[in-house]
């Protein structure tokens, strides 16, 4: 097993290995077996499980080979490990109820689980009846990435009946998609960048907001691959986040504290420096893009559009002298915080890197003009020409190695209507008015009017949440959503099915019990954002059902049958035939897989980089011609004509910004914007904390200790405010008002708090006493994607 010294040659895979049988310690009468925790953080960690007479005993993360960097554990964080107090949490859901008092109101009734599917199944049905099946919403929903018995069949279930109102985007990347798609022509590669395995060839690691640390903590996962990269190629990295974050503490070369949603503005600065002191690539930027200078404008369009005249506002070819608005260095230090001469610097290291990697995080496209930021910051490795060569990255985020495992079927959807994934409740309020050109609706070619507009033309009526607690806890502005859910006459019928008690459930009409992870079999892979690392796991039953607990497949059989449609749901097989015939194909795809009964002691089947190393855009950057991208241009499109005919044609909001050009816009609710400075003098930034996966996890005491909820402050705000840390504080704007500890802690810029997002909204009167970020975000949609700009707050804060 030997491959110290360096990554590449590091390719075994666990098969070669010899395994270490998970056989309980000697002398102990438990029993183990193989689970996994199937939150949404991108991984999906392998746990043992040990119990005793059907009661779990403890659970341990996988330590079953001996640790060496491309070869090693799959550890699970502080989460996994929690995860028996998890399943024996209090609030667990025990049995089907239904609702009795008020919506909303948490007054339910126990009811036997026919009673329950019937009246699930009627009002399903009336519902397609009465408004058609475009009235029925799922909500989004992440809270289990099972493959077999997820939400995959309640999907199944709902095209066999006709279809529901589909969703477009999410809430993790909607903006980043279209950024990504505008300039690099698909959202997938685009969005996605190289894999992290491509910084050992990188002198510099850019991370824009990229947290790894904190973000990807699975024990084979972005944290992991990241520290032994650098520990191994001791790269450079600059960090630029508001917060001082895990990522950096002493790893890393450079922070720099930017404010929130500026950007754009900091990438327009380092830009004017790179065209000023001719440090861009112009031959890249001839050869490979569109909308650069005065050489690469689309036909018909002036150079006094492209991004050299708008960077140095310059309306005349060829002529260097910047104008009155040119993005200078000084230009962007008021508007982002950090220094000018840091800034000239940063962009002189970019310029001498030999292979810098860039990294646009997420959080970037979770603000006001998430698509812009997004975009802006694509604008760096491409101004370098720093694309599809060893160690680059176009920006997007990394792209981890995977395993295929089959997940089950869903049929297709025949409902040719889409909404933005975060315009539900507008849906459900005014659906019908809901437009093409003002909401970004998305309609068969054949209901569009000659302007290419067109109204949804219905409200949702009934809604499912599975797995999912964007109904209320995830979603922005708690105060409107939850006014909106209580209008029985509006949202008629919702059916939540979870493991515990959220805020969620608490406004449903009917919850169902679904079994935990550690009640279900399944053949798991290593999810979507693991690293270089791919996994199976193989799940099995170490517990019995809690409870009345069913799983969702047996769950949906049984509504099926109700709704008649049991025979093509099933195909015929029993749940066995499904999971055989996944792992079936699973081991297809893998020959290498063990077969079944040795995975169900061997636990996890893994490999480093089973693909290789991957670069974003090789092929293209060795030959554009025969391989375009799938841009209208073929090229890397700096100026979208898409985009402008859409600034052109759209009915925005005041205020939001759709440009062909990715630019720094000021918006609402930004450091700039005058309406709410006064009142609500600082920004507050949301992020995703250690301590939780967004709201799972929330109700594990261990990990309230772990991880407190506080809102991080930094000290001269604090005594501006008479704070210190630990005080309990008031968070209020015009949308809502929450109570949580604060931190004082120079690890955040002054004038910006940061709270982690997820904790349970607990409203006692008109103050939410749970601390969830979401009682103050907006439901303002972003100009382009129409997504959640949940980032972008401004607030004051008091002692409470
Ligand atoms: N303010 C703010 N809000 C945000 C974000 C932010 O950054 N700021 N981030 C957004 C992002 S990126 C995302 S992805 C969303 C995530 O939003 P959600 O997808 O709603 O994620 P969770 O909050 O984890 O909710 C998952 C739910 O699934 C349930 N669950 C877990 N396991 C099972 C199971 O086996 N069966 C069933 N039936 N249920 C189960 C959990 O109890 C929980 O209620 O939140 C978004 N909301
Ligand atoms: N522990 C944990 N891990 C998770 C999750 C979780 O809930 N908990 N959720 C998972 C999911 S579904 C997703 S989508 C990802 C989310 O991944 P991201 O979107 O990358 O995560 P965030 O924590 O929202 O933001 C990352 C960092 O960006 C900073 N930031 C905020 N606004 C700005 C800005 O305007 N500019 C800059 N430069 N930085 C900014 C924040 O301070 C934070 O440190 O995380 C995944 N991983
Ligand atoms: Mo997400």
């Amino acid at each position: 097993m030997g491959c110290a010294a360096t990554v590449s040659g590091c390719n075994s895979s666990s098969s070669d290995v010899e395994v270490v049988p998970p056989t309980p310690p000697v002398g102990s009468d438990e029993k183990l077996n193989w689970s996994a925790c199937l939150v949404n953080c991108g991984s999906n960690c392998p746990v043992k499980v040990y119990s005793k007479d059907g009661v779990i005993t403890r659970v341990e993360s996988d330590f079953t080979i001996e640790d060496e960097y491309g070869d090693h554990n799959v550890r699970a964080c502080l989460r996994g490990r929690a995860l028996r107090k998890r399943v024996y949490a209090p609030d667990r859901l025990k049995y089907p109820m239904k609702r009795v008092g008020p919506r909303g109101s948490g007054q339910f009734e126990r009811i036997s689980w026919d009673e329950a599917l019937d009246i699930v199944a009627d009002k399903l049905q009336n519902t397609i009846d009465q408004y058609g099946n475009e009235s029925i919403l799922f909500t989004y929903n992440s809270g289990a990435a099972y493959h077999f018995s997820g939400k995959q069949c309640l999907y199944r279930l709902m095209n066999l009946k006709g279809g529901y109102l589909n969703t477009y985007g999410d809430y993790s990347w909607a903006q980043l998609y279209k950024a990504a798609t505008y300039t690099y022509g698909s959202a997938r590669p685009g969005w996605k960048g190289s894999s992290m395995s491509e910084m050992k060839n990188s002198d510099l690691v850019l991370m824009i907001g990229y947290n790894p640390s904190e973000i990807r903590m699975s024990g084979s996962g972005e944290a992991y691959d990241f520290l032994m990269l650098k520990q191994q190629n001791n790269f450079k990295t600059i960090l630029v986040d508001p917060r001082y974050t895990d990522s950096a503490v002493g790893k890393e070369d450079q922070w720099l504290a930017i404010r929130p949603g500026t950007d754009a503005a900091l990438i327009e600065a380092i830009a004017y420096e790179l065209i000023t002191n001719n440090r861009v690539n112009q031959e890249f930027l001839n050869d490979y893009c569109v909308g650069y200078d005065e050489n690469t404008m689309p036909a018909g369009v002036d150079y006094s559009e492209s991004y050299k005249s708008y960077i140095l506002d310059n309306p005349t070819a060829g002529d260097m002298t910047p104008g009155t608005n040119a993005k200078t260095p000084a230009w962007a230090a008021a508007i982002t915080g950090i220094e000018e001469n840091v800034i000239i610097d940063v962009a002189e290291q970019l310029a001498n890197a030999s292979a810098p990697f860039v990294q646009i995080a997420a959080s970037l496209c979770r603000q006001a003009a998430g698509e812009n930021n997004t975009r802006a910051g694509y604008m760096l490795p491409i101004l370098l020409g720093q694309i599809g060569l060893p160690g680059t990255n176009g920006g997007g985020l990394c792209s981890g190695s995977s395993f295929s495992a089959p997940k089950m079927p869903t049929g297709s959807n025949p409902v040719g209507k889409k909404i933005s994934f975060f315009t539900w409740t507008q849906a459900i309020e005014d659906g019908e008015n809901m437009s093409v050109l003002k909401d970004g609706v998305i309609l068969p070619e054949d209901q569009l009017d000659a302007n290419g507009d067109g109204k949804l033309g219905h409200n949702v009526k009934a809604i499912i949440n599975y797995a999912g607690n964007a109904l209320v806890n995830q979603h922005s502005d708690t105060n409107r959503t939850t006014e909106i859910l209580s209008d029985e006459s509006k949202c008629e019928f919702i059916l939540v099915v979870d493991n515990w008690m959220t805020p969620s459930a608490e406004y449903a009409d009917i919850v169902l019990p679904d079994v935990s992870w550690l009640e279900t079999e399944d053949l798991v892979n290593q999810s979507y954002a693991a690293g270089d690392t791919a996994t199976l796991v193989q799940m099995s039953t170490g517990v019995e059902p809690m409870f009345e607990s069913r799983p969702i497949y047996d769950v949906c059989v049984d509504l099926a049958k109700r709704m008649g449609v049991e025979a093509e749901f099933t195909e015929g097989k029993t749940r066995e035939d499904w999971l055989n015939e996944f792992y079936a194909s699973a081991k297809a795809a893998q020959p290498d897989l063990p077969e079944k009964e040795v995975m169900l002691t061997q636990g996890v089947y893994r490999k480093y980089l089973p693909n290789g190393s991957y670069i974003v855009h090789e092929d293209f950057r060795n030959d554009p011609v025969a391989n375009p991208l799938p841009t209208p241009s073929g090229k890397i499109e700096i100026y979208s004509e898409r985009l402008a005919e859409l600034s052109q044609k759209w009915d925005l909001a005041d205020g939001d910004v759709i440009s062909a050009l990715p630019k720094y816009v000021p918006t609402w609710d930004g450091y700039e914007d005058a309406a709410t400075k006064d009142d609500y003098p600082l920004q507050l930034t949301g992020y995703h904390t250690k301590g939780r996966a967004h709201s799972s996890y929330h109700n594990v005491p261990w990990l309230r200790e772990a991880v407190q909820d506080a809102v991080w402050m930094n000290p001269i705000d604090a005594q501006q405010r008479g704070l210190q840390t630990g005080d309990l504080v008031r968070i209020f704007n015009d949308r809502g008002e929450l109570e949580v500890p604060v931190k004082v802690t120079p690890r955040i810029m002054v004038g910006v708090t940061a709270l982690g997002q997820g904790a349970w909204v607990r409203f006692e009167g008109n103050i939410d006493k749970g601390g969830n970020l979401n009682t103050v975000t907006s439901q303002r949609p972003t100009p382009l994607s129409k997504g959640n700009g949940q980032h972008t707050n401004r607030v004051q804060i008091t002692k409470a």
